[in-house]
């Protein structure tokens, strides 16, 4: 560890830690503080961390990729230097955790879903530049009948998610080694993190160490008893307490601290909508109750990133509630309310924020 980080428990430095807030006191996590307009990348110091053991520092020199299991045809271990051997891939991607906004379950239903509670800033869009999963698995040979790949972290917890195959292969499935052009940081999984595009954060497994291809399911705590929609209204589906989550669903959020504070006259809004499942294509926000107005959308906007909207706004003295609605180019547009589950994921509902003019 660096020796003096600026906001306890995370690696890197947080220079303007006003940037990040822990949420909930939960030791080695930070979310981002929308209402400081990240900015379209998010920066290092201000993207979240979601940590389920402390940040190991690994040594890159002697770091080594394992990759094997029945659904590979040999067993290779790959070093850094091995690794750049493959052609550099650059992406545009979102990290969302599943648990995002999970601490609006608590306000919708009284008690709290899951752990972290979450406001709005478990998500974050960086640049990424690494190899191509695919094109790693092939030189390693796997097979035709491979099911399922579980990439496995070097952290105390030996963190990891399973993916099917399907997924590992897809084209912006990346081994990344570096963030925003810089070196994967230690919070962030250096020397090594899998990006898996557009689904739940935790697929995108940190400190790469190992990874399992199988031709069987593979099942951890992290599609069986986590990062599951689970409870009375969800089905069980063996061995997994409920549907392990996979593609993030459409999700927007205003620029504002919450509440939101601002002074009154002519303004602009700004946010921000990403959905796991491609590009947002509308953006609506309502103030107090009126009518959906379009909002007009950056230039910028990615699949499975997100697109900053801002609408014109003259805004009065007084208390306000502003929502924001976007639509995917699935179709899918946010919900009014999101079904309580067990722990606290997929939290998605169009948000009444408050903001104060003065
Ligand atoms: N090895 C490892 N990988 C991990 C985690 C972890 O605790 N250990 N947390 C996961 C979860 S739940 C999320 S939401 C993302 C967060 O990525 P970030 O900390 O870079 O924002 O990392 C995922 N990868
Ligand atoms: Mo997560």
């Amino acid at each position: 560890m660096s020796a003096m980080p600026d906001t306890p428990d995370l690696d890197k430095p947080t220079p303007d830690a006003s940037f990040l807030s822990v949420p909930n006191g939960e030791r080695a996590n930070a979310e981002t503080r929308l209402g400081r307009r990240p900015g379209y990348l998010t920066p290092i110091h201000a993207f979240y961390v979601r940590n389920h053991s402390p940040s190991p520092v690994i040594d890159a020199r002697t770091w080594r990729l394992r990759l094997e299991g029945d659904g590979l045809a040999r067993e290779v271990c790959l070093s850094l230097t091995d690794l750049a051997a493959f052609a550099p891939t650059t992406r545009i991607r979102a990290i969302e955790c599943a648990g995002n906004a999970r601490t609006f379950f608590e306000r919708d239903y009284g008690r709290q879903a899951g752990n972290a509670q979450w406001q709005r800033g478990a998500i974050g869009v960086a640049e990424w530049t690494g190899v191509r999963l695919a094109d790693v698995l092939a030189w390693a040979g796997v097979r035709e009948d491979a099911v399922d790949v579980l990439p496995e972290g070097l952290d105390a917890g030996r963190f990891g998610r399973p993916l099917p195959i399907a997924k590992a292969l897809a084209e912006d499935t990346l081994i990344a080694l570096s963030m925003n052009g810089e070196p994967l940081p230690i919070d962030h999984g250096a020397p090594a993190r899998l990006i898996v595009s557009g689904w739940l954060g935790a697929a995108s497994v940190k400190w790469l160490g190992r990874i399992e291809v199988a031709r069987r399911r593979l099942y951890t705590h992290w599609n069986t008893r986590d990062y599951t929609l689970a409870g009375p209204d969800y089905p069980a589906q063996a061995p997994a307490d409920g549907i392990p989550v996979t593609v993030m669903p459409v999700m927007s959020f205003i620029d504002l601290d919450w509440p939101g504070h601002m002074s009154a006259g002519t303004t602009r809004l700004h946010g921000r909508a990403f959905s796991g499942e491609g590009r947002v294509v509308r953006v609506e926000v309502s103030i107090d109750n009126g009518p959906w107005r379009a909002a007009d959308l950056g230039d910028i906007n990615q699949p499975a990133a997100w697109v900053c909207w801002s609408l014109v706004w003259q805004a009065t003295p007084g208390t306000h509630e502003i929502r924001v609605r976007a639509t995917d180019e699935q179709g899918h547009c946010q919900p009014e309310s999101v079904p309580w589950n067990d722990h606290g994921v997929l939290y998605n509902a169009i948000l009444a924020h408050p903001v104060a003019v003065v």
